[in-house]
């Protein structure tokens, strides 16, 4: 399998090509990770071009589209259990932040791993947050942004927990683009990951080991 194949047409927003590559994937070629990894280094280069001015926010979204599709496709092969084992946890991506391709990638692993996920999708308050753990009585809680704001939009959501004085019955994951080691201490995060499986990884640590 040639992942640089994947890599390349997901930066030229070649959906043909794209789809075809993931579709040998889907039927067993290839492993499902490294075909992951080759779509996001393509959105990377992608988000390059943007910045570059050679592509528009229209390609973005067409970015968006081609890659939740790619990823939809080779669903079945991303390996887990499924059935919600693990209990429901709450996926969403922040305030002001509309970017959701990360948020869906990592819910299609989290659901792969077992998780019963509740998607509040995107720009979501911290009060709806607060509000959606709250009436679902949950205690893992995935927030995504890609934004360099949304830093400030997740520090708010875990101070908005606090302020519930529910922050010590939920652990608190943050990723996306601009989270960092350091990022993730400014919010006041309980953990961060840049990988879905290492988020998979921790979620369900925390899970088993209360
Ligand atoms: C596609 C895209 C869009 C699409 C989004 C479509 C959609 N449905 O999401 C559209 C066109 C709507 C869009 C809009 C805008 N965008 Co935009 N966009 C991108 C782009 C090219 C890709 C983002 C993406 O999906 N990456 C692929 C996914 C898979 O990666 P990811 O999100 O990082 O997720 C992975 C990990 O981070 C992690 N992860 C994700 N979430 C979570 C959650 C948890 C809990 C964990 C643990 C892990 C985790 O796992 C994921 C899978 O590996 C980026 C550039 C880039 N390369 O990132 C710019 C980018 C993010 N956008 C940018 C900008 C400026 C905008 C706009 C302001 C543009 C405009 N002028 O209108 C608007 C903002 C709208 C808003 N308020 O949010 C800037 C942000 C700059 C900044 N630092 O703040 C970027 C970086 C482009 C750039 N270089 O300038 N955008």
């Amino acid at each position: 399998m040639n992942y640089e194949t994947i890599r390349t047409a997901m930066a030229e927003l070649d959906e043909d090509v794209l789809l075809g590559e993931m579709r040998r994937i889907a039927e067993g070629e290839g492993t499902a990770e490294e075909a992951l990894e080759a779509c996001q280094k393509g959105m990377d280069e992608v988000g390059r071009l943007f910045e570059d001015g050679e592509y528009f926010v229209g390609d973005l979204i067409f970015a968006g589209e081609i890659m939740t599709e790619a990823v939809e496709s080779i669903r079945p092969r991303l390996a887990g259990t499924g059935g919600g084992s693990l209990g429901r946890m709450i996926l969403a991506t922040v305030k002001d932040d509309l970017h959701d391709i990360g948020k869906n990638i990592v819910r299609i692993i989290l659901e792969a791993g077992g998780f019963d996920v509740l998607d509040l999708g995107t720009d979501v308050a911290p009060e709806a947050i607060v509000a959606a753990a709250k009436e679902n009585g949950i205690s893992v809680v995935g927030l995504s942004g890609v934004l360099t704001l949304s830093i400030e939009s997740m520090k708010e959501t875990v101070d908005a927990f606090r302020n519930a004085g529910m922050r010590d019955g939920v652990k608190i994951i943050v990723g996306g683009a601009p989270i960092t080691e350091a990022a993730c201490e400014r919010i006041g995060a309980d953990a961060w990951a840049k990988s879905p499986q290492k988020t998979l990884a921790i979620c369900r640590e925390w899970v088993m080991n209360g």
